[in-house]
């Protein structure tokens, strides 16, 4: 799986150096891949990204043309010709996105390495999880040369709040084109010190396993190919169960929706035995999925009814003697 999934990357970055129209790299329900903080730090080459949207006509381009980048590469957003977006940049700026597997907690104060070639061309908006927070928007104080920065156009410095640990996205959006991107590191330290020079070096990447199957299947269950009514407790039940993501392993039936049959394999049919005695039978299956997750009950009725027709004859009356006409 990681192997197919650093295959992929490559050939998209294949794609880009050919300088193919790179359409936006999927973005997976579940990472495969992802940076991994620690020790309250994380650190990205804007160039490891792990997914690009272009949008309004920019887009985020690799290039190595200018000297001094850490890794040697680094993000332009091209082309420059004015473009500026300071709301709707979520939805109407290019965006490079990276995965992140966070262990820390709280505040994080963003410092981005980049250069601003003009007062055109010297901000871009951060944010996470697919939104762009007000405290981690129009990152500016850049230069003609590298140089890291973590302050805003507002009055605080870019922070972002990781609430929960876990797999998060970190997100940057054009503000204004022609800026270049070299590099972003997010800290739980308020050290107003940047990084120096190119700074620390990138954070190592883990490979993400999809997260657990939660999710109980859901099914149904039919007595008798629906059939309304009975003359036998031997019965065959239809059943019919789907899971979200993994497949439907056991099932159990009930005639009294407390007492199960044992677990035993999912099947699409299977014989079961009435509650004893005429009358409408209710029938309970659920049925669970390969994590063990058990579904609620679906259930179906029949009439059950074993008793003979009783024959009568009311006429001619008991007795009576018929003569020949
Ligand atoms: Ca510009
Ligand atoms: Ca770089
Ligand atoms: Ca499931």
């Amino acid at each position: 799986m990681m192997r197919a999934a650093m295959a992929r990357r490559c050939a998209w970055r294949l794609l880009e150096l050919l300088g193919v129209g790179l359409v936006a790299c999927p973005v997976p329900a579940w990472a495969q891949q992802a940076f991994q903080e620690s020790a309250g730090q994380v650190v990205m080459q804007a160039e490891s990204y792990d997914a690009k949207v272009p949008r309004s006509g920019g887009d985020w381009t690799r290039q190595t043309t200018q000297s001094g980048a850490s890794n040697g590469a680094y993000m332009a957003a091209l082309p420059d010709a004015g473009f500026t977006l300071n709301t709707g940049y979520v939805t109407g700026s290019a965006e490079l996105v990276y995965n992140v597997l966070f262990a820390t907690t709280g505040t994080y104060h963003i410092w981005v390495r980049g250069i601003g070639p003009n007062g055109n061309g010297d901000s871009l908006h951060a944010g996470m999880d697919g939104t762009g927070p007000a405290s981690a928007d129009r990152v500016s104080g850049f230069n003609t040369s590298w140089k890291w920065s973590r302050s805003t156009m507002d009055t605080t410095t870019a922070t972002i709040q990781v609430a929960a640990p876990g797999l998060h996205t970190i997100h940057v959006w054009v503000r204004e084109d022609g800026f270049l991107f070299d590099k972003i590191l997010l800290r739980t330290s308020s050290s107003s010190t940047a990084p120096s020079g190119t700074g620390p070096g990138e954070s190592p990447r883990v490979t993400i396993g999809p997260p657990p199957d939660t999710q109980p299947p859901t099914g149904s269950v039919t007595i008798n190919g629906g059939a309304s009514a009975t003359n036998t407790l031997a019965v065959t039940l239809q059943l019919a169960a789907t899971d979200d993501s993994g497949t439907v392993a056991q099932m159990q039936c009930s005639n009294d929706g407390v007492t199960f049959s044992p677990a035993e394999p999912f099947q699409a049919t299977a014989p079961w035995t009435l509650a004893a005695g005429d009358g409408t039978k209710t029938v309970q299956v659920r049925f669970a999925d390969d994590a063990g997750n058990w579904s609620a009950t679906a259930s179906d009725s029949i009439m059950v009814d074993m008793t003979p027709p009783t024959v009568t004859i009311t006429s001619p009356a008991d007795g009576a003697v018929i003569t020949a006409p």
